[in-house]
Order: structure tokens, then C-alpha cells, then sequence
């Protein structure tokens, strides 16, 4: 539906970018900090997080650019091993001091520091001590982390987000260490749980030590549209919702659940360990908002209980298999680009959970190089960002109370899949995955386009748009 007389962005919009600290800070042993998961992990073959885009000596630079660019909001998130180079116990000063100056950087210049706790970087040593998420112990070790957090920073930021896509272990199983003794689909449920926890008990330290802040947590969700109006086509898109939105939402906003997985758990024999309490203090936690990170939505059909060797995510025999939309085009790693998509899924969230919601990441990544006279003309980001923009403001006009909008990436940084060689930013930094060049900062074509969409609150956008 589109309207006669829409109505703008909110006053106060919150116009943001995002990055995360192993993609974007470097430095990865620097200062006192210690090795996390990320920066160990073999099976990505282009995470060599040592230089990444060297925010941690740049700093000063790249906020001098989020000054020009107009940035209202940046998510950034902090690293845990920088924080606690033991996972727990001794605070590294230095860690502290940089966030420090990070924060009364961001703040001088006017931007909203937005603070995700945990973005897939746990620290390598917790990792070997317990297993990392697959132990209950890490949910003390995180309670502790955030009450470093919330002690030192927490008068100064009021936006947290708890966890990053706690979904990831499912969807992106590869960004996770396992267990290679214990069947993997117990071990995702399990961490699941536990993630859940962890979640629950930041927001209740916070609500202590932060009365005046608010906390959510930031989800990738991908939509699900049937492949066809075949009942059964239907009906495993449910599904693939249920178990790809809907089993972390629900758990986050209502504290249950979601019937229908559990008993797919308890069938398949992978319920997780929930100990008495635990459901209280997951539905006791109560989020402010949601942060949805999203890049695509997929298509789905039924798929028959006896598919062989079902290796990817995309597939769970019996319910579902990932199928191409005919209807989208696609990046150049095959993510489906779907605008309107991102207008269905606000609105079905809004109807589901009725909470602020913010786009805590959307962006296109593409492989770029410089022109001859150092510029990048990305008119395909720029109209990708525009044809999600514009959706968003339908999902406003719709009812949605969206209040912020985050591009992923404000700056080029270590894409998780695909190194430098997959580039989201606004800005390029000049290296690549073999050649780190002098990483100088090279404002895109985008960088300019978002400046104006962020002076006009949105306006120019319907210019931009005839
Ligand atoms: C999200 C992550 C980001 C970022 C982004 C793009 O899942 O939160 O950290 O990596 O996806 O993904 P990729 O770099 O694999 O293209």
C-alpha cells in the first residue's frame, strides 16, 4: 500500500552506521588484549583480524568522517578480550581507556554511541577453559563482562544491545566452535538456551546499574515467503520462520518457547538442559526494543523426510528447504535483494510484539576498486540503501515505531565470509586481503548520497526517488 500523503522519519530519527570490533579495530593483540574466537578462527579463510581497518590507531580520523557525514548514531561493538584479557578477573586499563575515548569522541562530535556487548568474539581462553558457549559457566563470566561494562560506560551510553545474532548458530554454524563429540544439533539448542540466559541476566544487571538506559538485542533476520500457494509451501515458511525468527523472539519478548520446536527438540532428542529458574529469568527479562539486522529474505518450500545428506541450514527435512525467489535479484554471493521485504517483516513484528524496533544493520556488499582518481561511484549501494530506506518509511506510515536505521558498514571493514575482497562501507579504506597499502580513507559516492538523506531527516529521499 502506498500512501496519498505520507508522513517523514520521526524527529530525532536516529541516522546511524555500524561496525563490530574484530572486523573493524585491528590491534588484535595490542595493549593487553588477547586473542578471541574470531580472531583464532581457521575455518574462515580470510579472518585475519591483526590490521583489519585499523580503527584502534584511527580512531580520531574516522569519527572526524562520521562529523562530516552527519552520523546522529554509531553502533559499534566492544571486545571482550580487550575488556577481560582472562575472559574474567583483571580488568585491562587500557581496554577501558579506549572505549573511554572512543565514547567522549563519538559524544563531542554530537553521535550517539550505540554499545553492542557481544558481537561472536569470545575470548579464545574461555573457549578452551569450558567450551565457550556450550557451558553454563560463561553466563557468570558474561554477567560480569557486562557489570564491567555497565560500571564503566553506562553513564554515558544510553542504547545496549545485548548479543549479536544469537541465531548464528544455527544460520552460520561456521562463525561457532563445536564439540566434535556431541551431536551438533544438540549443541546448538543447548548454546541457544544459555546465549538466552546470558541475555536475560545482562538485562537484569542493567536494569540495576543503568536505570536511566535501555537494552535489546540485535537478531539477522531473513523473512520467509512460500515458494508457492501450495498449502504445504505455505506452511513450511511458518515453519522456517518459527525456527529461524520466531524461536529468538519469542524467547526474548514473550520468555517461552515456541511450542512447535519444542516438541521438534524433544522428538529428535536435543532439548537443551533448562534448569529450574531458568524460564523465570528468561520472561523476566524484558527488552526495550529489537535490532534487526537485514540483508535478504528467502523462499521456501516443503521438503520430504527423506532428503540425503541435508549438510546445509537452509535445509531441515520434513519442514523446509531454501528455494531461489525468481522474483529478486541477487549480490554477487547470492543474497536475495528484497526492499519490500523489509517493510513485511517490520510490520509482522510490530503486529507480533508491539516495540520500537531498530535496522541495527542493512547494507550490499561488492567487490570495489579505486578509479583512477580515488573514487568509488557505488550507485548499486546507493540504490540499494534507497529502495530500503524508502520501505522503511512506508513500515513508519504503516505504524511501525522504527527509530533508527543503521548501515552496515560505516566504513570498509573484514567481512566475516569474504575478507576485504566484500566491501559494505560508506567510506573505502585502501588495502586489500594481501597488500595492506597505507589504509588511507576514501569517501564513496554512498558517503555523499547518505549525508544528504541524514541533513533532510529523510526528505531528499523522495527526490532521489522520481
Ligand atoms: C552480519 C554480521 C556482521 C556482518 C554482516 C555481513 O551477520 O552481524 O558482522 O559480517 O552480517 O556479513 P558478511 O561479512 O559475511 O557479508
Amino acid at each position: 500500500m502506498i500512501y496519498k500523503n505520507p508522513k517523514g522519519f520521526p524527529k530525532n530519527f536516529l541516522w546511524g552506521a555500524a561496525t563490530s570490533a574484530y572486523q573493524f579495530e585491528g590491534a588484535h593483540l595490542e595493549d593487553g588484549k588477547t586473542m578471541s574466537i574470531m580472531d583464532a578462527s581457521i575455518d574462515l579463510k580470510y579472518t585475519d583480524t591483526s590490521v583489519a581497518s585499523d580503527h584502534y590507531h584511527r580512531f580520531k580520523e574516522d569519527i572526524r568522517l562520521m562529523n562530516e557525514l552527519g552520523l546522529k548514531a554509531y553502533r559499534f561493538s566492544i571486545s571482550w578480550p580487550r575488556i577481560l584479557p582472562m575472559g574474567r578477573g583483571k580488568i585491562n586499563k587500557k581496554g577501558i581507556d579506549f572505549y573511554r575515548q572512543l565514547v567522549a569522541e563519538l559524544k563531542d562530535n554530537g553521535i550517539e554511541p550505540l554499545i553492542t556487548i557481544y558481537h561472536f568474539d569470545l575470548p579464545l581462553c574461555l573457549q578452551k577453559e569450558y567450551g565457550g558457549w556450550l557451558s553454563r559457566k560463561v553466563i557468570e563470566d558474561f554477567s560480569y563482562y557486562c557489570k564491567v561494562l555497565f560500571k564503566n560506560f553506562g553513564n554515558d551510553v544510553k542504547y545496549w544491545f545485548t548479543i549479536n545474532e544469537q541465531s548464528n548458530m544455527f544460520l552460520l554454524p561456521h562463525l561457532m566452535v563445536f564439540n566434535d563429540k556431541i551431536p551438533i544439533e544438540k549443541q546448538k539448542y543447548s548454546m541457544n538456551h544459555i546465549m538466552t540466559l546470558a541475555h536475560a541476566r545482562a538485562i537484569e544487571i542493567f536494569r540495576e546499574m543503568v536505570p536511566n538506559g535501555k537494552i535489546g538485542p540485535a537478531l539477522g533476520i531473513s523473512p520467509n515467503y512460500p515458494a508457492s500457494c501450495k498449502p504445504e509451501d505455505v506452511e513450511a515458511a511458518k515453519i522456517a520462520d518459527d525456527f529461524n525468527t520466531y524461536l529468538f523472539t519469542d524467547l526474548y519478548f514473550r520468555g517461552c518457547y515456541r511450542e512447535n520446536v519444542l516438541k521438534y527438540m524433544e522428538e529428535n532428542d536435543i532439548v537443551p538442559m533448562i534448569e529450574k529458574g531458568d524460564m523465570e529469568l528468561i520472561g523476566s527479562a524484558k527488552p526495550d526494543f529489537l535490532g534487526v539486522n537485514y540483508y535478504q529474505s528467502k523462499a521456501v518450500r516443503y521438503a520430504r523426510e527423506n532428503i540425503q545428506n541435508p549438510t546445509s541450514s537452509e535445509i531441515i527435512p520434513g519442514l523446509y528447504k531454501v528455494v531461489d525467489n525468481p522474483y529478486l535479484d541477487k549480490t554477487k554471493w547470492g543474497w536475495e535483494i528484497d526492499p519490500i521485504g523489509l517493510r513485511i517483516l517490520l510490520n509482522n513484528l510490530n503486529d507480533r510484539y508491539h516495540l520500537p524496533i531498530i535496522i541495527t544493520e542493512n547494507g550490499i556488499g561488492d567487490i570495489e576498486t579505486l578509479t583512477i582518481d580515488e573514487r568509488v561511484h557505488d550507485e548499486y549501494r546507493i540504490n540499494f540503501l534507497k529502495k530500503h530506506l524508502e520501505q522503511c518509511n512506508l513500515a513508519v506510515n504503516d505504524g511501525v515505531n522504527l527509530f533508527g536505521y543503521c548501515i552496515w558498514s560505516f566504513m570498509d571493514l573484514l567481512s566475516t565470509s569474504s575478507g576485504f575482497n566484500k566491501r559494505y562501507g560508506l567510506v573505502y579504506v585502501n588495502r586489500n586481503d594481501r597488500d595492506l597499502k597505507d589504509l588511507k580513507r576514501i569517501k564513496k559516492d554512498s558517503f555523499y548520497w547518505y549525508k544528504e538523506i541524514i541533513d533532510s531527516n529523510g526528505k531528499s529521499l523522495e527526490n532521489l526517488l522520481k
